[in-house]
């Protein structure tokens, strides 16, 4: 029996998207080979739009043929398909973690200085408004920062608490996935120039910060990581590439008769998230339905040679599935 060769991966994403950051930092800790297509950090991302991806959230996750949205799909896809020394392997105490940063992201968003260059260019004013449903101009962003601050001294107040009795990790001796959920948005205030005050610091914070401190430790140099860089044509080719292709891993194809969306095998649908980026659903055709995932089949604008598709997955949670046809006959 010939053994599979392992499908490329490729992370789209962008240096500072602290999404992104859990993932670089499972793939490191994991040792997982992967290359990276840097994408520009506001729409439009022609990269994507080439695959036929509307879905504007970074990072996005692709394993040969198959697009993985979500960093909380990403993360339980790495590891499924690389269970030896999985970092989650000690029970799902991991996934409270998840759900806490994704509560304290919007919060530490709210921190980003009004006064950065970027905060300033009405382009990324904008892209963000059309990101994240709320306002991003500079009254507003300075009048709600207080209100978010106390809930960010909270999250950091709860993990102090947590680390309280001496312990390295969050879940005692050993780093596990349960680190990697909790600290992406921690760490990227305290990197982030004037989000934080002295009411967040090491003195105040100390457990926390030490935390932080020990877990970026665990990282070489930035500058000596070389993670080899494609372009978004590489990418595709990759991407579609026929052998690639048919090494395929999400088996699954079907709907199951009593499927709650209503939607058939094979129906063109549109995919959208519940929280942030609802303004770019993503449309293909229903492949298969599982008990956590959605997997869709969509085909790029202009295909490479030979033609080709890819699946793109989604999480169940916090997505909504819908016929397309049903949208047409509503809007009648
Ligand atoms: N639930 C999503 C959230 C991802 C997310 O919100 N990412 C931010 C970047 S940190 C984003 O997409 N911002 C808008 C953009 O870059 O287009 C996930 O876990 O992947």
């Amino acid at each position: 029996m010939s053994t599979q060769p392992v499908p490329t991966i490729i992370l789209f994403h962008y240096h500072y998207s602290p999404y992104a950051h859990k993932i670089t930092w499972y793939l490191q800790l994991r040792g997982i080979p992967y290359k990276q297509c840097i994408q520009p950090p506001m729409m439009p991302r022609p990269d994507l739009a080439e695959l036929g991806i509307k879905y504007r959230r970074i990072p996005l996750l692709s394993i040969g043929n198959e697009m993985f949205c979500d960093t909380s799909l990403i993360v339980r896809v790495l590891e499924e398909k690389f269970p030896k020394g999985r970092l989650g392997e000690n029970g799902d105490a991991w996934e409270e973690w998840e759900a806490w940063s994704d509560q304290v992201f919007p919060y530490a968003a709210a921190l980003i200085p009004s006064n950065l260059p970027l905060m300033k260019d009405e382009k990324f004013v904008k892209d963000r408004e059309d990101y994240s449903g709320r306002s991003y101009r500079k009254e507003d962003v300075d009048a709600g920062r207080e209100r978010a601050f106390e809930r960010v001294r909270g999250f950091y107040g709860h993990t102090e608490k947590v680390l309280s009795d001496d312990r390295d990790w969050i879940l005692g001796d050993k780093m596990t996935l349960a680190d990697v959920e909790a600290i992406w948005p921690l760490e990227w205030l305290t990197t982030l120039p004037g989000a934080l005050d002295s009411t967040v610091t090491a003195d105040t914070y100390p457990k926390t910060f030490s935390w932080v401190k020990r877990f970026t430790a665990l990282f070489p140099a930035s500058k000596s990581v070389k993670i080899p860089t494609i372009t978004g044509a590489e990418a595709k080719d990759l991407i579609l590439h026929h052998e690639q292709a048919s090494t395929s891993s999400t088996s699954d194809t079907g709907v199951p008769d009593n499927d709650p969306s209503g939607v058939a095998l094979g129906e063109e649908v549109e995919v959208t998230p519940v929280d942030t980026g609802k303004n770019h659903p993503q449309r293909g055709r229903v492949r298969a339905l599982v008990k956590d995932r959605i997997i869709i089949e969509v085909t790029p604008t202009e295909a490479c040679a030979g033609g080709g598709s890819l699946k793109v997955v989604f999480p169940r949670k916090g997505f909504e599935i819908k016929s397309v046809n049903t949208k047409g006959n509503a809007r009648l």
